[in-house]
């Protein structure tokens, strides 16, 4: 249950996330703070270093696909579980990724949202936008079994 204020508190933060910046940072943040998270991206080639990570073009596209997905949630916060249903269910069956992994990467989202932001992410902020990821986490997690 989202209230007015949680409500524009969401929309706004995501208003202002350029997601062709965000994405990849947060990506890159992951894969380099929790390399163990590597193993799924076999096929995107050189991520040996954090400065590879960083340059690796596959890693940014990605994590503007990652990013760009996020969208659907925002203009749907009250399904926000139906609205991820498909991809939960290709995480836990196709891609075989760890769901422990989700909140790994709302939490370097959450950094990398209050690096970008400053002062503007206050406590409050920060408190709903947490809120709203853990729902999209509760979500991608949905259809595993
Ligand atoms: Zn993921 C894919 C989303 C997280 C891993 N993903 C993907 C996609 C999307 C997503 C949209 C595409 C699909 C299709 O194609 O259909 N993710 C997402 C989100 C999130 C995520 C929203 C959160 C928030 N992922 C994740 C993580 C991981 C992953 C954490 C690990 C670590 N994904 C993945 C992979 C893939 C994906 C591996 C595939 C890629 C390629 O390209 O191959």
């Amino acid at each position: 249950e989202w209230s007015d204020s949680e409500r524009k508190t969401i929309a706004s933060v995501w208003g202002k996330i350029k997601v062709d910046k965000i994405g990849p940072q947060t990506l890159a943040r992951v894969l380099i703070v929790y390399p163990w998270t590597q193993r799924y991206f076999g096929s995107f080639g050189n991520l040996s270093s954090a400065s590879a990570v960083l340059a690796n073009l596959k890693v940014a596209n990605h994590g503007k696909t990652v990013l760009n997905a996020l969208d659907k949630a925002v203009k749907n916060l009250d399904g926000i579980k139906a609205t991820y249903s498909e991809l939960s269910q290709l995480h836990c069956n196709t891609l075989n990724v760890d769901p422990d992994n989700f909140r790994l990467l709302a939490d370097c989202l959450t950094i990398v949202v209050a690096t970008s932001f400053r002062s503007e992410f206050n406590p409050a902020v920060q408190a709903t936008w947490q809120k709203f990821l853990s729902v999209v986490v509760a979500a991608l997690s949905s259809r595993y079994h």
